[in-house]
């Protein structure tokens, strides 16, 4: 799928931009990237941008993501039985680069340009150049993620992920794995970037629980470099 998602944000932007916004591009627009939050926790290494993108860009993307990604339903086995899995993903990436994680292999066919000019604002806050991004289509409030943490040896020994919320709000869980009362609470919302390094992923897992309140749709992606 070749649309210029970067191009149509960058108009979508511009149409909703104000007087400034009809002349410049929406890349000269956006404001500058601001300091993190440090979320201070043992044996992990985390920061959040709660506003990474601005709300237009950020509406802009969800919605050109919605309609631009390849979606794929993949089927998991739980106890014995085969079910759909309780979200939409997806995988893309430098062409050739293979992601194989939870009984999966999956290989990048490319980028698409709006989310080459996603992780160009995610690289620029990480100071990384990631090669591979996996998206999560969160339909409503009844689709999820479980506990796991990011640890496959293609990611190497401490990876960087970069993680972007576009929609919905949901609520992020940590929690130690030895000490399983060691628990964490993130609200991930619109436009945000959390970002994971050091050795989060050796001492802690993540999930994205179900929610009892009804939500809309969240895009996530969790952008990463496969070694
Ligand atoms: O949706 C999220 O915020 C979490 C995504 C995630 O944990 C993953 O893709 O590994």
């Amino acid at each position: 799928m070749s649309i210029d998602l970067g191009a149509k944000i960058d108009e979508m932007v511009r149409l909703g931009g104000g007087a400034a916004g009809r002349h410049a591009p929406a890349s000269e627009l956006r404001p500058p990237i601001t300091a993190p939050e440090r979320i201070t926790l043992p044996d992990a290494e985390l920061m959040l941008w709660r506003e990474l993108f601005t709300g237009s860009e950020s509406a802009g993307y969800f919605q050109c993501l919605s309609d631009g990604v390849d979606w794929r339903q993949d089927r998991i086995t739980l106890f014995g039985r085969t079910v759909n899995s309780p979200r939409l993903t997806a995988w893309y990436g430098d062409a050739g680069v293979t992601y194989a994680y939870s009984g999966l292999s999956l290989v990048a066919g490319g980028w698409l340009a709006g989310l080459l000019s996603i992780r160009e604002r995610v690289g620029q806050a990480a100071r990384t150049i990631f090669n591979s991004v996996l998206l999560n289509l969160y339909r409503n409030e009844a689709d999820s993620m479980g506990w796991h943490s990011d640890d496959e040896p293609s990611l190497g020994p401490n990876p960087v992920i970069g993680s972007v919320s576009f929609g919905a709000t949901r609520t992020f869980q940590l929690q130690h794995k030895r000490c399983k009362a060691s628990r964490s609470v993130i609200e991930l919302t619109d436009g945000s970037l959390l970002l994971m390094s050091g050795s989060t992923q050796h001492h802690w897992r993540h999930r994205v629980p179900k929610s009892n309140v009804p939500c809309g749709p969240r895009i996530n992606l969790t952008f990463r470099t496969i070694k």
